[in-house]
Protein backbone atom coordinates (compact mmCIF):
# COMPACT_ATOMS: atom_id res chain seq x y z
CA UNK A 1 0.00 0.00 0.00
CA UNK A 2 2.53 2.00 0.99
CA UNK A 3 4.77 1.56 -2.38
CA UNK A 4 1.45 1.98 -4.55
CA UNK A 5 0.57 5.16 -2.92
CA UNK A 6 4.39 6.44 -3.04
CA UNK A 7 3.56 5.66 -7.14
CA UNK A 8 -0.02 7.49 -7.53
CA UNK A 9 1.83 10.37 -5.94
CA UNK A 10 5.03 10.19 -8.29
CA UNK A 11 2.08 9.59 -11.16
CA UNK A 12 -0.13 12.83 -9.92
CA UNK A 13 3.31 14.69 -9.50
CA UNK A 14 4.26 14.15 -13.18
CA UNK A 15 0.68 14.78 -14.86
CA UNK A 16 0.25 17.89 -12.95
CA UNK A 17 3.50 19.34 -13.82
CA UNK A 18 2.77 18.20 -17.80
CA UNK A 19 -0.09 20.07 -17.74
CA UNK A 20 1.11 23.21 -16.04
CA UNK A 21 4.19 22.92 -18.83
CA UNK A 22 1.54 22.45 -21.59
CA UNK A 23 -0.75 25.69 -20.70
CA UNK A 24 2.63 27.48 -19.65
CA UNK A 25 3.28 26.68 -23.07
CA UNK A 26 0.07 27.39 -24.92
CA UNK A 27 -0.19 30.93 -23.12
CA UNK A 28 3.09 32.25 -23.16
CA UNK A 29 2.95 33.96 -26.88
CA UNK A 30 5.95 36.27 -27.06
CA UNK A 31 7.31 35.73 -23.77
CA UNK A 32 9.03 32.73 -24.99
CA UNK A 33 12.22 32.91 -22.78
CA UNK A 34 9.90 33.08 -19.59
CA UNK A 35 8.35 29.71 -21.15
CA UNK A 36 11.61 28.03 -21.55
CA UNK A 37 12.47 29.12 -18.34
CA UNK A 38 9.33 27.89 -17.01
CA UNK A 39 9.64 24.38 -19.07
CA UNK A 40 13.27 23.80 -17.74
CA UNK A 41 12.84 24.76 -13.95
CA UNK A 42 9.73 23.07 -12.88
CA UNK A 43 10.02 19.46 -13.42
CA UNK A 44 12.96 19.97 -10.84
CA UNK A 45 9.97 21.16 -8.76
CA UNK A 46 7.68 18.44 -9.85
CA UNK A 47 9.48 15.97 -8.73
CA UNK A 48 11.34 17.03 -5.97
CA UNK A 49 11.67 14.67 -3.14
CA UNK A 50 8.46 13.81 -0.76
CA UNK A 51 10.46 13.08 1.96
CA UNK A 52 9.84 15.47 5.50
CA UNK A 53 12.00 17.80 6.20
CA UNK A 54 15.94 16.61 6.58
CA UNK A 55 15.79 13.37 4.90
CA UNK A 56 16.66 12.08 1.77
CA UNK A 57 15.35 10.19 -1.00
CA UNK A 58 16.61 6.63 -2.20
CA UNK A 59 14.80 4.28 -2.84
CA UNK A 60 11.50 4.19 -2.18
CA UNK A 61 12.59 5.30 1.42
CA UNK A 62 13.33 8.46 3.29
CA UNK A 63 16.65 8.41 5.13
CA UNK A 64 18.66 10.92 7.85
CA UNK A 65 22.44 9.78 9.01
CA UNK A 66 22.92 11.20 12.33
CA UNK A 67 27.01 11.54 12.25
CA UNK A 68 27.11 11.18 16.42
CA UNK A 69 27.67 8.23 18.32
CA UNK A 70 25.23 7.14 20.23
CA UNK A 71 23.76 3.80 22.02
CA UNK A 72 21.48 1.86 20.24
CA UNK A 73 18.44 3.41 22.45
CA UNK A 74 19.15 7.28 22.43
CA UNK A 75 19.82 6.58 18.96
CA UNK A 76 16.24 5.50 18.33
CA UNK A 77 15.16 8.37 20.36
CA UNK A 78 17.05 10.95 18.77
CA UNK A 79 15.47 9.05 15.52
CA UNK A 80 11.73 10.03 16.21
CA UNK A 81 12.83 13.55 17.46
CA UNK A 82 13.69 13.99 13.86
CA UNK A 83 10.17 11.97 13.43
CA UNK A 84 11.10 8.77 12.09
CA UNK A 85 12.86 5.56 13.67
CA UNK A 86 15.78 3.97 13.42
CA UNK A 87 15.87 2.31 9.74
CA UNK A 88 13.63 -0.64 8.95
CA UNK A 89 15.13 -2.86 6.27
CA UNK A 90 12.44 -5.84 4.51
CA UNK A 91 14.29 -6.22 1.04
CA UNK A 92 16.77 -6.63 -1.14
CA UNK A 93 15.17 -2.96 -2.67
CA UNK A 94 15.53 -1.26 0.93
CA UNK A 95 19.22 -2.40 1.46
CA UNK A 96 20.26 -1.40 -1.66
CA UNK A 97 18.76 2.01 -1.31
CA UNK A 98 20.11 2.10 2.31
CA UNK A 99 23.95 1.42 0.72
CA UNK A 100 23.44 4.28 -2.08
CA UNK A 101 22.28 6.14 0.40
CA UNK A 102 25.17 5.87 2.79
CA UNK A 103 27.62 5.98 0.00
CA UNK A 104 26.00 9.42 -1.02
CA UNK A 105 26.74 10.79 3.09
CA UNK A 106 30.64 8.94 3.22
CA UNK A 107 32.73 11.12 1.71
CA UNK A 108 35.34 8.49 1.49
CA UNK A 109 34.71 7.24 5.07
CA UNK A 110 33.54 4.13 6.37
CA UNK A 111 31.58 4.23 9.58
CA UNK A 112 28.96 1.88 11.13
CA UNK A 113 25.05 2.68 11.58
CA UNK A 114 22.89 1.70 14.43
CA UNK A 115 19.21 0.34 12.19
CA UNK A 116 16.42 -0.29 13.83
CA UNK A 117 16.55 -4.76 14.26
CA UNK A 118 16.39 -5.70 18.24
CA UNK A 119 15.73 -8.94 20.05
CA UNK A 120 16.18 -7.08 23.41
CA UNK A 121 12.39 -8.52 24.07
CA UNK A 122 13.42 -12.03 23.62
CA UNK A 123 16.83 -13.70 22.78
CA UNK A 124 16.26 -14.63 18.82
CA UNK A 125 12.91 -13.02 18.25
CA UNK A 126 14.27 -10.05 16.43
CA UNK A 127 11.99 -6.82 15.66
CA UNK A 128 11.79 -3.74 13.63
CA UNK A 129 11.70 -0.63 15.89
CA UNK A 130 8.58 -0.12 13.44
CA UNK A 131 6.70 -3.28 15.82
CA UNK A 132 7.46 -5.36 12.66
CA UNK A 133 8.64 -8.98 13.25
CA UNK A 134 12.13 -9.55 11.09
CA UNK A 135 10.99 -11.12 7.70
CA UNK A 136 12.13 -13.50 5.08
CA UNK A 137 14.63 -10.96 4.16
CA UNK A 138 18.34 -10.79 6.36
CA UNK A 139 20.94 -9.58 5.44
CA UNK A 140 23.75 -10.69 8.53
CA UNK A 141 27.07 -10.92 8.06
CA UNK A 142 28.75 -14.69 8.20
CA UNK A 143 28.49 -15.98 11.47
CA UNK A 144 26.25 -13.39 12.90
CA UNK A 145 24.05 -12.88 15.24
CA UNK A 146 25.84 -14.58 17.57
CA UNK A 147 24.83 -12.91 20.53
CA UNK A 148 28.48 -12.68 22.00
CA UNK A 149 29.55 -12.98 25.47
CA UNK A 150 25.09 -13.09 25.71
CA UNK A 151 24.79 -9.57 25.43
CA UNK A 152 24.42 -8.71 21.51
CA UNK A 153 20.32 -7.37 21.29
CA UNK A 154 20.97 -4.80 18.87
CA UNK A 155 21.97 -4.38 15.49
CA UNK A 156 24.05 -2.62 13.26
CA UNK A 157 24.84 -2.52 9.86
CA UNK A 158 28.85 -1.64 8.79
CA UNK A 159 30.50 -0.19 5.59
CA UNK A 160 33.51 -2.16 5.96
CA UNK A 161 31.54 -5.18 6.16
CA UNK A 162 30.04 -4.58 3.04
CA UNK A 163 27.13 -3.42 4.55
CA UNK A 164 26.07 -6.53 6.67
CA UNK A 165 24.57 -6.83 9.51
CA UNK A 166 26.12 -7.40 12.81
CA UNK A 167 24.33 -7.67 16.65
CA UNK A 168 26.46 -5.81 19.16
CA UNK A 169 25.65 -4.79 22.65
CA UNK A 170 23.18 -1.99 23.08
CA UNK A 171 25.36 0.36 24.75
CA UNK A 172 27.96 0.46 22.18
CA UNK A 173 28.08 3.44 20.38
CA UNK A 174 27.30 4.18 16.73
CA UNK A 175 25.99 6.98 14.29
CA UNK A 176 22.31 6.32 13.52
CA UNK A 177 20.28 5.72 10.09
CA UNK A 178 17.14 7.00 10.64
CA UNK A 179 13.84 6.44 8.45
CA UNK A 180 11.09 8.34 8.04
CA UNK A 181 7.96 7.60 5.66
CA UNK A 182 7.47 9.61 2.69
CA UNK A 183 4.09 11.17 1.78
CA1 LIG B 1 20.58 -11.08 21.42
CA1 LIG C 1 27.58 -10.14 17.11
Amino acid sequence: MHVLLKFIHIKTDMRIGFNLHMDIFTSCGKLLIVCLVAVVVLPAQCTSSACPLGFDSSGLGCYKLVKSSKQWYSAEVECARHGGNLAVITSDLDQRAVRKYLDQQSNGMRFAVWIGLTDVMGEGNWMWSNGQQLGRYNNWYPGEPNNYHGKQDCVYMAMQYDYQWLDLDCEAYRFSLCEATSY
